[in-house]
């Protein structure tokens, strides 16, 4: 304690008087540790336009290593980066050859061989897979969708079939349903628009923003 006098209410227990004495010399400290949070580390360079992150241990290595996904409207490089294990990301590794404007880079095994796979969702290019070699490298795969204007990539089992399937969300265009097939590819299931209809992926309506 530091001194301070606590006013404890009138008709309290003992065992009451003291829980509040400690709260009321407890809610300093809190608020004094809210105050000095600090990063832990930096990740990447300042300059890059980066639109989201993803986490999954990529080299299987039991730590969760960061995919950043770069470039919004302007083609950039995105980043793996690897875990050292205690939260040290020093290495890393370019995600493919060419830069894009992507927006999201969620990670799940598309191919079923245990390792995790990476789907990025661009803008103004074509969406596409790159599959790991198990040691956080990825070449490119399959592609997915005409090039648009992907904002978000949600990845989940829809259908049931135990593959791992791909909701693409567009900015002012079709959104769309597409199917994995385990072996690392995906194909248009559906197209989806709100409330929950299925239309045909040829209509799109709206103008490009
Ligand atoms: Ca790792
Ligand atoms: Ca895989
Ligand atoms: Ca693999
Ligand atoms: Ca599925």
């Amino acid at each position: 304690m530091d001194g301070r006098r606590v006013v404890v209410p009138c008709g309290w227990s003992l065992v009451a008087a003291v829980l509040f004495a400690l709260a009321v010399a407890v809610a300093p400290l809190a608020a004094q540790q809210e105050r000095t949070f600090r990063p832990l580390r930096s990740l990447g360079g300042g300059s890059e336009l980066t639109a989201s992150v993803s986490l999954g241990d990529v080299n299987g290595d039991g730590a969760l290593d960061v995919v950043v996904a770069n470039g919004r409207h302007w083609p950039s490089q995105n980043r793996v980066y690897l875990n050292d294990g205690r939260a040290g990301f020093t290495l890393a590794r370019r995600l493919g050859e060419e830069e894009a404007g992507s927006y999201a880079a969620p990670l799940a095994d598309f191919d079923g061989d245990g390792d995790l796979d990476v789907a990025v969702g661009n803008d103004r290019t074509r969406n596409l897979l790159f599959v790991n070699d198990g040691t956080g490298r990825f070449v490119a795969g399959a592609t997915f969708g005409t090039p648009s204007s992907t904002r978000s990539l949600t990845l989940a089992d829809l259908d049931g079939d135990g593959h791992t399937d791909v909701l693409v969300v567009n900015r002012g265009r079709q959104n769309f349903v597409f199917r994995g097939d385990g072996s690392g590819g995906v194909r248009c299931r559906d197209a989806v628009r709100g409330g929950g209809r299925l239309h045909d992926r040829r209509r799109r309506r709206g103008p490009r923003r």
